[in-house]
Formats: C-alpha cells, structure tokens, sequence
C-alpha cells in the first residue's frame, strides 16, 4: 500500500520548519523533492495500485506533491526575506544567495575619448567658426593626387620609394592630407573654404619627434582677390582660440612646390611661463599649376593654403615631451587628460 499521505505531509512540514538557514533547506529540498527525494520514491509506488484505484490515488499524491512543494517555496521566500533584512541591520549577509541593496556598487570605468581626438574635435570647431568645412578624403592614395596635382615633379625626392609606403601600381598611403583639397577642388567649383583633417603616413624611424604615422590639418581658402593678410589673419585667429590670448603668428618665407609664395609658420605661446615660438606647420598661396590640374582658372581665382601637425600642436599644449606616448596605449599616460 501507498504511504498514508496526511501522516507524509505532516512528517514533511515538521522538517521543512525546522531547516532555518539555506543550508538546512538545501538538505531538505534533496530529502524531499530532489529527484531521489521521498516523494519521487512515493510517486514510484503509484505503479502498484490495481488499476481502477489509480486515478483516485495519483490525484490525492499529486496534491500531496502540490502542497509539500508550495510548503518549501513559501518557506525558501521567508528565509530570503529574513536574510536581507538581518544583511540590512547588520551591514552583511549571512545568506550567501541574498542581495544586499545596502552594499556599495562596482563603479563602472568610464572611458575617455584620446588626447589627439580631442584636439581634433577642438581644432575642427575653431575653423568651423571661421567658415570652414571640414572635407574627408582616402588615406590610400594614387600619386596623381598624392604628387602630380600638387605640382610636384616626376624625379621630386619627395616620391622616392624610401620615404612613402608605396602599395603596388600607382597606390601609396597618403603622405599628406592636401590629395582631399585635390579630390574637393576635382568635384566643386570655387569659391571654397574646407579643412582636411587625418591620418598620414612617412617612413621615419620613431623618435620623440617622429613616427611613421602622425596627423594633419590643412586648409584651403579659394575666391576671388585672397591675399597672404587673410591667411595670416585666420592663422593669427586659429592662434589665439586655440593657444589664447597672448598666442602671436609669425610666418618666414619657405619653399614648397604646391604654394607660392610659401611660408612657414610659427606660433608664439607660453611653455612654462615662458613665451616661445614654436613651428607649427607651413603655409602659402597655392600655385597657380595646382589650379590648372584641378580645372580652376588662376586668373580668374586665388586661394591660400595651410598645413599643421595636430600631435605637435597637443604635444606644445599639453607639455607632452614624447610623440611615441600618443600611441602606445598606457592608461596611466591617457588618464591625465
Ligand atoms: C593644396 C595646395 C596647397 C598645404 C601646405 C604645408 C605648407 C606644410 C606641413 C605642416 C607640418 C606638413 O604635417 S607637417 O609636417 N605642411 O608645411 N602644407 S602648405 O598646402 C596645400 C594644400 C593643398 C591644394
């Protein structure tokens, strides 16, 4: 004969009363309802009763199972309760499956955008104040606009093999950001007010002062009568937004083929209290044989070019003494800005 279920659930309730920690009731829920538990091994039994009783007593078993197994949910939710509340008294949990609401959480790490990033975003809103838009182009090039357009010539040292990263055929990765001025003037006509902002590329040994990957801002200023006073004028306002105040521009004239008259450019700011002038990049007014490889007529237009290295511009701001810091990644070297 099946067990005498009334005694069953009796036998059963007094255990489950007394197991008063997690532990306890772990044992319990094994004893009782585990799958070797005694209800599996009394529900087995079913198997015996003649077969006209069975319905009658699989109902009054199934029920037994019901209310042993809602017993030990009601009691595994009082124990629960109990335990964050005494884990809220006393500031820990003595049961290790409650949640203590009290406890302070795990911070969440923030990230940052990077330093060079940063100086992008700065620089891109400081010409943007000037009329500028920003113009995006490839950084795998072809030396048509890499060299050609910019009127430099086919035995230029500038295209020697030894300082480009040459892909094959014609392609090389850009040495300068001027090939999206080329690509821009190729598609619109003038006049013209954009900044190119990017990656470029020039095998050199790293240094403090080198490597083979580093950025540029150019700008490129094509209308009607430009003249070296307004050039000099959006790099004295691009001084001063940027560096402040005190910042001076100051240009000596250079020689570059895709400017003429060429300049370089040298910012005045103060390091460490002291008022330095400090290269910056180069400048000029394009040449009349860059316009003519783009189509624009230089009778009839006249535009001023510049170009800035970005890392030498947060290097001079932030004091960063060493290029290489930029790009090796050391969160103790991000986290300062
Ligand atoms: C077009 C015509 C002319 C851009 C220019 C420089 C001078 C220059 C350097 C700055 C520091 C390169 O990153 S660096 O080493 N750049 O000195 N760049 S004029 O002239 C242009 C650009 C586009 C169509």
């Amino acid at each position: 004969m099946v067990a005498e279920p009334d005694a069953l659930l009796k036998e059963a309730l007094d255990a489950l009363a007394s197991a008063d920690d997690p532990a306890a009731l772990e044992q319990w829920r094994i004893a009782w309802i585990g799958t070797r538990g005694r209800m599996r091994t009394v529900m087995a039994q079913l198997r015996d009763v003649p077969a006209a009783e069975r319905p009658a007593v699989g109902q009054r078993l199934n029920a037994l199972r019901e209310r042993i197994e809602q017993a030990f949910a009601d009691r595994a939710g009082a124990l629960a309760q109990e335990g964050t509340a005494r884990a809220a008294s006393s500031g820990r949990g003595r049961i290790a499956s409650t949640i203590d609401p009290t406890e302070p959480g795990i911070p969440v790490g923030l990230g940052r955008r990077h330093v060079l990033s940063r100086t992008i975003d700065e620089i891109v809103e400081v010409f943007g104040r000037m009329g500028f838009s920003v113009a995006e182009g490839p950084e795998v090039e072809d030396e048509w606009h890499n060299f050609t357009a910019l009127n430099i010539p086919p035995d230029h040292p500038a295209r020697d093999a030894t300082d480009n990263f040459y892909m094959g055929g014609s392609r090389l990765l850009r040495t300068q950001t001027s090939t999206v001025q080329i690509r821009t003037m190729e598609r619109m006509p003038p006049p013209l007010r954009i900044i190119a902002v990017g990656r470029v590329y020039r095998p050199d040994t790293h240094d403090a002062t080198h490597y083979s990957m580093f950025h540029q801002v150019e700008g490129l200023y094509v209308d009607r009568a430009v003249s070296m006073v307004d050039l000099k004028t959006v790099l004295f306002q691009f001084a001063r937004a940027y560096f402040g105040p005190d910042a001076q521009v100051r240009i000596r004239p250079s020689f570059f083929p895709f400017t003429e008259p060429s300049a370089e450019v040298d910012m005045l700011m103060s390091i460490r209290g002291t008022p330095t002038w400090v290269e910056l990049g180069g400048c000029g007014m394009v040449d009349p044989n860059v316009f003519r490889a783009v189509g624009i007529d230089p009778e009839a237009w006249t535009g001023f070019a510049f170009g800035l290295g970005i890392e030498r511009i947060a290097m001079r701001r932030y004091g960063i003494p060493d290029i290489r810091l930029l790009f090796e990644n050391d969160l103790r070297f991000l986290r300062q800005f």
